[in-house]
């Protein structure tokens, strides 16, 4: 199936079930398949009052290039909320959990999805993991980058087998920088099972001595390692409850 065909559909079916025209706050998510949430919501929308929350630069230059208004998020009227939050994913599972930071805009998106009624992951086919999380993505982790090597320490001694820290590819030579001025630290793991999964566990067969974990678990136990900003785990433990309706039919998220 043609990629970009696929994450247009994607897009136009979750901006047609859960954009709100009359919303005075939309967060927009980073990535690539987000370009094509903008363009259908330049479509269906022509209220100027509606400000777009971006979750980095990339995500505000895709807001300012579609001629939308931005509005940083830190700018927000204390108490406000945003109607709803469309972001992009690496890999999703049947409960919706993601795996998120493949741009590396990780912490903003999750400011930004938490701050939302609503959160709307738009994946293609190639994100639908099913069942276990991490079977080819590693767990993005936003790092001081003082903290690092203790980081990568700790990460190992959950389980992962080798956390690296991701390099600028041909952009930049040496680690990237995320908008944070942070580093990134790829952690792969065994796939990640899912809240009926450990419901289901024998006691003693989950966690560092077996390397197997569920998704809310790791994620609490990776974001108290001292040195981590954000880990790339998007889960019902964020209090994100995502919606899922499929262009494909079926209960696929979009
Ligand atoms: O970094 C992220 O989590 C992004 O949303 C992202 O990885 C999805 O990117 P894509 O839409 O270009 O696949």
């Amino acid at each position: 199936v043609d990629i970009e065909a696929a994450k247009k559909a994607a897009a136009e079916r979750a901006v047609q079930d859960h954009f709100d025209p009359n919303a005075k706050y939309v967060g927009i998510g980073s990535g690539t398949t987000i370009i094509y949430v903008v363009d259908a919501i330049k479509e269906k929308s022509t209220n100027p009052h509606i400000q777009f929350v971006p979750t980095g630069y990339q995500s505000r230059q895709v807001i300012v290039a579609a001629g939308l208004t931005p509005i940083a998020f830190d700018s927000l009227p204390s108490g406000e909320v945003l109607e709803v939050a469309f972001d992009g994913a690496d890999e999703v599972d049947d409960e919706l959990n993601c795996i998120k930071g493949g741009g590396a805009c990780l912490f903003q998106e999750k400011l930004v999805a938490e701050k939302a009624k609503k959160f709307v992951c738009v994946a293609d086919y190639r994100k639908d993991q099913s069942r276990l999380l991490t079977q080819w993505a590693s767990i993005p982790i936003e790092v001081a980058p003082i903290a690092v090597h203790t980081v990568q320490s700790a990460l190992v001694a959950l389980g992962s087998s080798t956390p690296v820290v991701r390099n600028g590819i041909l952009a930049k030579s040496g680690p990237l920088k995320t908008d944070q001025d942070f580093f990134i630290i790829d952690a792969p793991f065994k796939p990640l099972l899912t809240r009926a999964d450990v419901a289901s566990a024998a006691d003693g067969d989950l966690g560092a001595r077996t390397g197997k974990w569920g998704v809310e678990d790791l994620a609490e136990r990776i974001k108290a390692i001292t040195g981590v900003l954000e880990v790339g785990i998007f889960c019902g433990r964020n209090g994100l409850e995502a919606e899922a309706v499929g262009e494909h039919g079926g209960q696929k998220p979009v």
